[in-house]
């Protein structure tokens, strides 16, 4: 099947590198986003996210002619939903006094009205959204039926999960696999025949709804296996072990690959797609459920360990650095580094903070420094929160030299005791138990 225009409805991380992507490979793209902002941003030729390559990317897809940007749909021959699905945020389920969060569809559901009034004879419907199970079944395909076409026989339907990992989706876009489930074997044999135009890793074709359920098996492993590694951190404290040392010496065993504790889980997929299954089946989602509370718990723990190292927090100064929710991205959505900055401040610490990658960055409640050593100058504790490649190499003299601040406590394993130590700072770790005492300010 050969398709030469596509409408990506959303332009935000996914939508905006998946559009671009199929603009350099010869299809005509309509980019469409509800936000009036961004259009216009991307009408400039200028860029309203950071993702390593998208500019290029970006910038080429503009200049082939072959990317527009509108913020109404227009026909063409294939929809594709890049909608977020995020959780409600003043509504929560419950079930056997367990509240859970609820996924908000709004957006893919207003996404699939906007195709309504362009969709034809022929036409490729795709959703990529991460969402709750059975949902192109039950929610895109009727509000797509109500045009009087049918689902499978005048349109094809298929639900195809993004998988990429932020900080290298122009990479993962091409080279991942890619699964495609049809509403019919047709449709997803014409999300094969989409997606083929770039994808240079193998394209599987199966129904909708286990393709909708693998994008969020995917997702709650993860989540769960994060939780255990942040449980070890907190054992490992417990026992006097050194919980990095620990975890490095069990995946020596050939079967045994665990992940990395931290302040806890955060962006707009970990940890909140476990949240889908939970919501679909509260009656048979146990561990997930608490794997998710126990990720969630995480930043309490990194406020007790400031506490262990900097005694009582009123009015104690800190700076934090880093705000993403994970390392070298600019992303600050469901940030784990925010919830700690926030319990610190009720605690009665003073906390400013340090973002590299948005330095830009106003949140409420939230103090932003202006620069690194503005963050650190008055400090009596320095707190790493996010393991960005820049806070690894920092240079320990150089910190030295730019503060009294001899108190470093490392919640995601990335700076060398040794090194730190020579420097004059007393490092303390998140899941190694606190062993030195507190150093008097020089
Ligand atoms: N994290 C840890 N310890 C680890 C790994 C991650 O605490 O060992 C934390 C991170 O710091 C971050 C959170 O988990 O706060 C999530 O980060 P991540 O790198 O694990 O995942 P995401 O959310 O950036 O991207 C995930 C990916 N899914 C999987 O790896 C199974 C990606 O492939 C998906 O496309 C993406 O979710 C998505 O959009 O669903």
């Amino acid at each position: 099947m050969n398709f030469n225009t596509i409408c990506v409805l959303g332009l935000g991380y996914i939508g905006l590198p998946t559009a671009s992507t199929f603009a350099i490979h010869g299809l005509k793209v309509l980019g469409v986003d509800i936000n009036p902002r961004v259009v216009e941003t991307l009408q400039r030729g200028e860029i309203h996210i950071h993702e390593p390559g998208l500019r290029d990317v970006l910038t080429r897809a503009i200049r082939s002619g072959n990317f527009t940007f509108s913020t109404t749909p227009e026909p063409a021959d294939v929809f594709l939903i890049a909608a977020p699905t995020p959780f409600q945020e003043n509504k929560q389920g419950e079930y056997n006094g367990q509240k859970f969060k609820l996924a908000d569809m709004r957006a893919v559901t207003s996404a699939t009205e906007a195709i309504l009034p362009y969709l034809r004879k022929g036409n490729l419907v795709v959703l990529e959204s991460t969402s709750p199970p059975r949902t192109t079944r039950d929610l895109v395909v009727p509000i797509l039926e109500r045009s009087g076409l049918k689902a499978g026989i005048d349109f094809f339907v298929c639900y195809s999960p993004e998988r990429v990992l932020p900080g290298q989706i122009m990479r993962e876009l091409i080279e991942n696999d890619r699964i495609i489930g049809g509403i019919t074997p047709e449709s997803a044999r014409a999300g094969r025949d989409l997606y083929a135009t770039f994808v240079k890793g193998r394209i599987i074709e199966t129904d909708a709804t286990t393709a909708e359920m693998v994008k969020i098996m995917e997702n709650t492993t993860r989540d769960v296996n994060i939780a255990i590694a942040n449980e070890f951190s907190r054992l490992a404290e417990k026992f006097g072990v050194d919980v990095w040392e620990a975890i490095r010496l069990a995946n020596l065993h050939p079967r045994i690959n665990i992940l990395s504790p931290g302040p806890g889980v955060g962006g707009h997929c970990i940890s909140v797609d476990p949240w889908f299954f939970v919501e679909a089946a509260p009656e048979l989602t146990e561990l997930i459920l608490h794997a998710r509370r126990v990720n969630d718990a995480q930043p309490h723990f990194v406020v007790e360990k400031v506490k262990q190292a900097l005694g009582p927090l009123q009015q104690k100064k800190i700076a934090a650095l880093g705000l993403a929710y994970k390392p070298d991205v600019d992303d600050l959505r469901e940030s784990p580094a925010t919830k700690v900055v926030h319990l610190l401040q009720i605690e009665g610490a003073i906390v400013k903070c340090w973002e590299p990658f948005k330095p830009e960055a106003r949140m409420d409640g939230i103090t932003m420094a202006t620069d690194l050593f503005a963050a650190i100058e008055d400090a009596d504790g320095i707190l790493l929160l996010v393991k960005h490649t820049e806070f690894n190499d920092l240079n320990p003299d150089g910190i030295a030299s730019k503060t009294k601040c001899r108190v470093l406590i490392d919640c995601v394993n990335s700076w060398d005791v040794k090194t730190w130590g020579e420097a004059g700072f007393v490092l303390h770790r998140l899941g190694v138990p606190n062993a030195s005492p507190l150093p008097t300010n020089p």
